[in-house]
């Protein structure tokens, strides 16, 4: 079984990320260009704030591959931190020559004051650094390269915007809303909020731009879909094997999501059993089991089963609010409003990026443990033959 690894590093105004993946097999074709699509459109979406104007995420790729192919060793990935010049003796690993500023007023709603009593730290930068979704483009790097692997053996994984503060679109894969996968897919791919409804995406940013002049931020839903998936990956033999527990975990770690469904969700406990359940048929000419509808998101007993998966995620508003939220002082104990420098308004097109990257990594790692081999023929090898099995069952 070949166990896929990983881990991030950085602070969103430190010199650098860095990302270390380890199990991507050898002789995989991969460029810089492959990440940097992704980690660019991390960085759009109407209602980010000034440091996206400051960023331009590029990834170096500093080991693991050679002459554009991977080598079955441990990838390296690193991303500069542009805005990290303007932070010069405040941020860094040498002692400052004069204490930096401390920031003691904790944000409601972020890591600052949790973390704080955590960790013994009175400069609450020293947390929130860390606790930034800075973080995120480190896994989209990670994310870039287990969805190369994803679409060598045929899976695309998309997201798109379900909703933003009150308003929503009026697709959705789950639900059979009517759109074709691959056109649900272009559509959010040309939208600067993920959203592949063009009259909803409108109001989003009139929404955003209202919650902008309020002083306010809005959060949001976005459904990330994988298509082409085997049936059998993850399994129901182990409660950390079930598949759709791992993806909600991988979900739930990006910063500020705090909800995940997979297929119809918290509708399923509202209707019943008869209206939940996707009925089973048969197809003889084409040896396959066919499904009329895809309630389940495409896993039952926490395997995949043939069918597309549909994950949806939920992300509160971001922490961080120009008309600041009533805090406390944590050295004077003194009542103040929370810190402020900037933040993002929305970041819900954002996070939708990072949910495919959670949830490519997530497959990626559940495909190597079911056909893990060193290098990728190995891999297409072994997936022919279990294909052939499930055609023959
Ligand atoms: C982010 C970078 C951060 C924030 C945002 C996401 O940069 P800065 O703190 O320098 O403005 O814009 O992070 C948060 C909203 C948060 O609460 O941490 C990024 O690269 O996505």
């Amino acid at each position: 079984m070949t166990q896929l690894r990983w881990l991030s590093a950085g602070e969103s105004h430190g010199p650098e990320l860095v990302a270390t993946l380890e199990g991507i097999p050898a002789g995989m074709p991969l460029l810089a260009e492959d990440v940097d699509e992704d980690l660019a459109r991390r960085q759009r979406g109407y209602g980010r704030g000034g440091r996206m104007k400051i960023e331009t995420d590029r990834v170096r790729l500093v080991a693991g591959v050679r002459g554009g192919e991977t080598l079955g060793g441990p990838i390296a990935m690193v991303i500069e931190n542009r805005d990290h010049a303007s932070w010069a003796g405040r941020m860094g690993p040498e002692p400052f020559p004069e204490p930096p500023e401390a920031l003691t007023r904790p944000r409601p709603g972020h890591a600052d004051l949790a973390g704080g009593l955590k960790y013994g730290r009175r400069d609450l930068r020293d947390v929130l650094e860390r606790a930034s979704a800075r973080e995120t483009a480190a896994r989209v790097a990670v994310g870039a390269v287990c969805r190369k692997l994803l679409r060598s053996v045929g899976v695309e994984v998309f997201a798109h915007v379900l909703s933003i503060g009150p308003v929503a679109a009026q697709v959705s894969a789950a639900s059979g809303g009517g759109l074709p996968l691959s056109e649900l897919r272009e559509r959010a791919r040309a939208s600067d909020l993920a959203c592949a409804d063009a009259e909803a995406a409108q109001a989003m940013r009139d929404a955003i731009r209202e919650a902008a002049h309020r002083g306010d931020t809005l959060g949001g839903v976005f459904e990330v879909i994988a298509t082409g998936l085997p049936p059998g990956l993850g399994s129901h033999v182990q409660w950390d094997r079930k598949l759709d527990g791992r993806l909600a975990q991988a979900l739930m770690s990006i910063q500020a999501i705090k909800g995940v469904e997979i297929g119809i969700g918290f509708e399923a406990a509202r209707i019943p059993g008869s209206s939940v359940h996707d009925p089973i048929g048969y197809d003889e000419g084409a040896h396959t089991f066919t499904r009329p509808s895809n309630r389940a998101g495409g896993l039952e007993g926490g395997i995949t089963n043939g069918m597309p998966l549909v994950c949806r995620a939920a992300m509160k508003p971001i922490a961080t609010l120009k008309r600041a939220l009533p805090s406390v002082d944590v050295r004077t104990k003194e009542q103040f409003d929370a810190a402020f420098e900037r933040s993002d308004v929305c970041a819900v097109a954002a996070a939708s990026v990072v949910g495919e990257a959670m949830v490519s990594i997530t497959l990626a790692g559940a495909l190597l443990e079911k056909f893990g081999g060193d290098s990728l023929s190995e891999i297409a090898r072994n997936i022919d033959g279990y294909l052939q099995q499930v055609r023959s069952y």
